[in-house]
């Protein structure tokens, strides 16, 4: 617990650092338009989904509106969004993704 692994209150670096990351979900947003294989298609790409799971995610957003496709550190959660977007717009769907603190 950042001390130096016994009980002396002694702080050491190695320790200190080994504090976890704030994590942030990926968010998929239902649309009108984007189709539904195409979704599917985006969660096998980028969130390395099998068919079921990709299948099971898009129904989910699809009728709630919102789903969560994983959960990340900043870093990689903002990759995933920029790839979910740049994929979309390049085959001319309104696909949305967003990023949220856990
Ligand atoms: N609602 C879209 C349709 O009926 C499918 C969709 C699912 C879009 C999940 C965006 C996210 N074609």
């Amino acid at each position: 617990d950042g001390n130096d692994g016994g009980d002396t209150g002694v702080l050491t670096r190695s320790e200190a650092k080994t504090k976890k990351p704030s994590m942030y979900k990926v968010l998929l947003l239902n649309d009108d338009y984007t189709p539904m294989e195409f979704v599917v298609h985006i969660l096998q790409r980028f969130f390395r989904m099998t068919i079921e799971e990709a299948t099971e995610v898009m129904l989910h957003v699809h009728q709630k509106g919102v789903g969560v496709c994983g959960v990340f550190t900043y870093e990689v959660a903002e990759t995933k969004v920029n790839q979910v977007l740049s994929f979309a717009r390049q085959n001319d769907h309104p696909l949305q993704c967003t990023l949220e603190k856990e």
